[in-house]
């Protein structure tokens, strides 16, 4: 089955993009994280700018440390960005400590990013790698939930982080709603429930709650291993179209769409797992 997509407008040659700026981990292997957010922003038509807050040494088996950018160098590249090319929305991804988060959310309040400033902000609150390897200092949690989950447009969790950040455990459509309700009230403007790791059904739902109105989003569900980097290919699809004038359920809808067809053009890589792949939009025309 394949689901339509309504792509983003590609700019046109000697044209400036739409910019949107990505705050996270790198991935040595090239499949999640920063790699991940400039992969799909380049497909979607738009220029990634970066701030690095930590360096993961990884491979497709798994990741086998991280390196912390000092939080002051990850506030001081935002800060230079913004002030100078325009961005049109940011996304957070891996920030790996409480001073780092605390760092990005002090300069988003300074520079106006996030729900009450000009500039959108897509929180995707990584956690952890898709094989388990820890990707965040676990005390810092706390950071997520009050420090930059209150400035967030949208915070995009996986399951596995709606259960650390809410303590709801997802295993249907009522504990979905639950869990939206709980992310909700830590403040951000819309949250996002993924239902792509419920592997009970046949298709993957996302659930998009503002406090008032709950929507849904169905793509069919795509059964493999070559996951890799889908949340961050979702959560900066987000932000691309956000930053393309979208409104946020639009965007989610956008967003869902385009990472089903990352995941039809998944490709093994390693020995491990492979990663999603925007590059379907290469044979596209
Ligand atoms: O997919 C979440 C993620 C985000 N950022 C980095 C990662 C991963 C998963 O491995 O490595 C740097």
């Amino acid at each position: 089955m394949v689901v339509d997509v309504n792509l983003l407008p590609l700019p046109s040659n000697g044209q400036t993009p739409v910019r949107v700026l990505t705050i996270a981990g790198t991935d040595s292997g090239g499949g999640a994280g920063i790699q991940a957010d400039t992969r799909t922003m380049a497909m979607c038509g738009v220029h990634a700018c970066v701030a690095v807050a930590a360096v993961t040494v990884q491979n497709s088996v798994g990741v086998s440390g991280f390196h912390e950018i000092p939080p002051q160098v990850v506030a001081d590249q935002v800060r230079c960005v913004v002030g100078d090319i325009g961005i049109g929305a940011v996304k957070t991804g891996m920030l790996a400590s409480t001073a780092i988060i605390e760092a990005v959310a002090d300069v988003c309040r300074e520079v106006g990013i996030g729900k009450n400033g000009t500039i959108p902000l897509v929180v995707d609150p990584v956690a952890a790698s898709m094989h388990g390897d820890p990707l965040l200092h676990t005390e810092a949690l706390d950071a997520l939930r009050h420090t930059l989950i209150p400035l967030a447009t949208v915070v995009t969790p996986n399951l596995d982080e709606v259960r650390l950040l809410t303590g709801v455990d997802v295993e249907d459509d009522d504990a979905a709603r639950h869990a939206a309700r709980e992310l909700h009230k830590l403040g951000a403007q819309w949250a996002i429930v993924k239902g792509g790791h419920l592997r009970s059904s046949q298709v993957s739902t996302d659930l998009l709650y503002d406090g008032t109105d709950f929507l849904e989003f169905t793509a069919p569900r795509i059964a493999t291993g070559n996951d890799h980097g889908g949340g961050d290919t979702l959560a900066a699809a987000i932000a691309c179209a956000i930053a393309n004038g979208y409104p946020v359920p639009a965007a989610v809808e956008f967003a869902k769409d385009w990472t089903y067809h990352c995941l039809s053009a998944a490709y093994d890589l390693g020995a491990g797992h492979g990663p999603v792949s925007p590059l379907w939009r290469l044979h596209e025309s």
